[in-house]
């Protein structure tokens, strides 16, 4: 969508806030002995408490209120009877709408030690940071997958082709289609005053591609590559973009 009004503006802000509140407070519970549906459970109160509607259930009946990815499994994890061990890459990715305004974020973490794990998370925040500076009203979106390339070479990782972000606002998934994470020199979008995008670059030890599961969901790596998101839902600004999921 393009942000027209300040009701848009407020809108959008109200269900960032939410879905980021979602987020912070289910990495909080991810602890070694949970599973992915106890801290599911509390997303689906947490949604009910703020008066919103779970992203992934409301828009694509998917079986949870959050997607909750752990290892090898990238994105579009269903919550169930894993249990959460030390040493887990875990990625929690909640999105969700009130009043006709959507909002999508998501963060991949490690629980406990792990410095090799750690350090791809650091990355794909750092692509998330460099990917922003090139957010501006009438820039070019693929520069935005140019320079996520870029900085998952500089620092010995690849990335992931087949999933992207995208535009986001009034639905879930929505114009622009797809924000890659590397450079597509067909790609003529430019980005607009007010457009709001769900940015999320993924980072990946190896694999550039990811699979689906039988269960018809589970995002997962052909061989076991790990794999970090970073997503937050950004306004287009002359200002500079307007992040409303931190
Ligand atoms: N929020 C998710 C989609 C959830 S709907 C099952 C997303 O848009 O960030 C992703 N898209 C692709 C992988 S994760
Ligand atoms: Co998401
Ligand atoms: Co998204």
């Amino acid at each position: 969508m393009i942000v027209k009004t300040d009701e848009d503006l407020a809108g959008l802000k109200e269900i960032g806030k939410i879905v980021a509140l979602i987020r912070d407070a289910l990495i909080e519970k991810t602890v070694p002995g949970v599973t992915t549906k106890e801290l599911d459970d509390y997303a689906g109160e947490l949604f009910e408490q703020h008066g919103a509607i779970s992203g992934p259930k409301g828009e694509y009946d998917f079986p949870g209120f959050t997607c909750i990815s752990v290892n090898e499994e990238v994105a579009h994890g269903i919550p169930g009877k894993r249990v959460i061990q030390e040493g887990d890459l875990v990625n929690i990715d909640v999105s969700g709408s009130r009043n006709g305004y959507f909002a999508d974020t998501g963060l991949s973490f490690v629980v406990g030690k792990d410095e090799k794990l750690n350090k791809l998370c650091e990355t794909a925040q750092i692509a998330f940071e460099e990917g922003l500076k090139k957010i501006k009203p009438g820039a070019k979106l693929n520069m935005i997958g140019k320079i996520v390339h870029n900085t998952a070479r500089n620092h010995g990782y690849t990335v992931i082709m087949n999933l992207t972000g995208h535009g986001v606002g009034r639905s879930l998934h929505e114009k622009p289609d797809h924000i890659l994470n590397y450079y597509d020199p067909w790609e003529h979008t430019l980005l607009r005053e007010g457009m709001v995008l769900a940015f999320e670059p993924f980072i990946s030890t190896g694999d550039e591609e990811v699979m689906e599961l039988d269960d018809g969901w589970t995002f997962v790596t052909p061989n076991k590559s790990y794999v970090a998101q970073c997503e937050h839902t950004v306004i287009v600004s002359k200002e500079g973009p307007i992040i409303i999921t931190r």
